[in-house]
């Protein structure tokens, strides 16, 4: 059972495949729910608010996060791309939100980072929140920066953030190495909902994953989180291993945490 934690939370991304799925579940946690996004989404329904702005306009940004208590911010580029979306939407869009968060007074951000953070680690590797950072790409190198830019807001300015380094969230696992990634979207909803109403979050990074028996992700400096997952992709292992080849072993996809993303480059 969700409980309203605010009265009016901002959910930016909000028009993306993540935040069409946290929408509605996002409506249980606050009194309001405010969402946003470069492009356009469904009308307002009862208990929501829709501004459609660039996260690269700072004006824009300042206005929608006025009034909010906290942010899930899943808007951004959200696969490998040129480097010049990735430094307007990733980077100085995400200044401009925590400029906005510390001026509008802001005390709780839920970033989506990640698995891309450490994308360079093997898949026969567990990494935790103090392994440094091995990005496989541009997209991965600005979430590495955006956990970054958090911890020097939580530092200075007191801007508490979960930093969720989020595997694979979709309505079914896709491959093999979905196996070990995947987070269905009532998990999702769960470890943002705890991310959200833990007593004392500081500046976290949490692995965003379900309950999966493969598992390259170590969460045990995040216990304070509280985040407990219910489901996995246990249930789809059979299906996904009868319709897939065997992996190839030399292939850097399957070498390395980040899959087909380390063979994905645009510079
Ligand atoms: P998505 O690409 O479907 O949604 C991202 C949304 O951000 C889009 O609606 C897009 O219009 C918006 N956006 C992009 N640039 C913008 C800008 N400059 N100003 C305002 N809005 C802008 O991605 P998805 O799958 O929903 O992911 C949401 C977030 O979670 C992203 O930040 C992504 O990096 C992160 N994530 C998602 C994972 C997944 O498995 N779905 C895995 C790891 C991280
Ligand atoms: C991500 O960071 C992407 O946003 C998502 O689209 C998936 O590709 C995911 O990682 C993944 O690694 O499967």
């Amino acid at each position: 059972m969700t409980h309203i934690s605010h009265q009016r939370i901002l959910l930016t991304g909000a028009a993306g495949g993540l935040g069409k799925a946290l929408r509605s579940r996002l409506k249980a946690n606050c009194q309001v729910l405010r969402l946003s996004d470069r492009e356009a989404m469904d009308p307002a329904q009862a208990g929501e608010e829709v501004v459609q702005a660039d996260l690269a306009d700072a004006q824009a940004v300042s206005q929608m996060v006025a009034g909010c208590q906290a942010i899930v911010h899943l808007g951004g580029v959200s696969v490998e791309a040129p480097w010049e979306p990735i430094l307007q939407a990733n980077i100085v869009g995400l200044y401009n939100l925590y400029e906005a968060a510390r001026v509008h007074g802001v005390k709780r951000v839920v970033f989506a980072s990640s698995n891309h953070v450490m994308g360079y680690y093997k898949q026969n590797e567990v990494v935790d929140a103090l392994t440094p950072p091995r990005p496989d790409g541009l997209y991965g190198l600005s979430k590495a920066f955006g956990e970054d830019l958090a911890r020097l807001y939580f530092d200075r300015d007191g801007i508490e953030t979960a930093c969720v380094r989020i595997g694979s969230s979709f309505p079914e696992p896709k491959d093999r190495r979905m196996l070990a990634t995947w987070m269905s979207y009532d998990d999702l909803h769960r470890l943002v909902t705890a991310c959200l109403t833990t007593p004392v979050l500081g500046h976290s990074i949490i692995y965003g994953t379900s309950d999966n028996s493969t598992c390259w992700y170590d969460n045990r400096l995040a216990k304070h989180v509280g985040y407990r997952p219910q489901d996995s992709s246990d249930v789809f292992r059979d299906a996904i291993h009868t319709r897939t080849p065997e992996p190839d072993l030399t292939d850097p996809a399957v070498i390395y945490q980040g899959g087909g993303f380390v063979k994905t480059r645009f510079n």
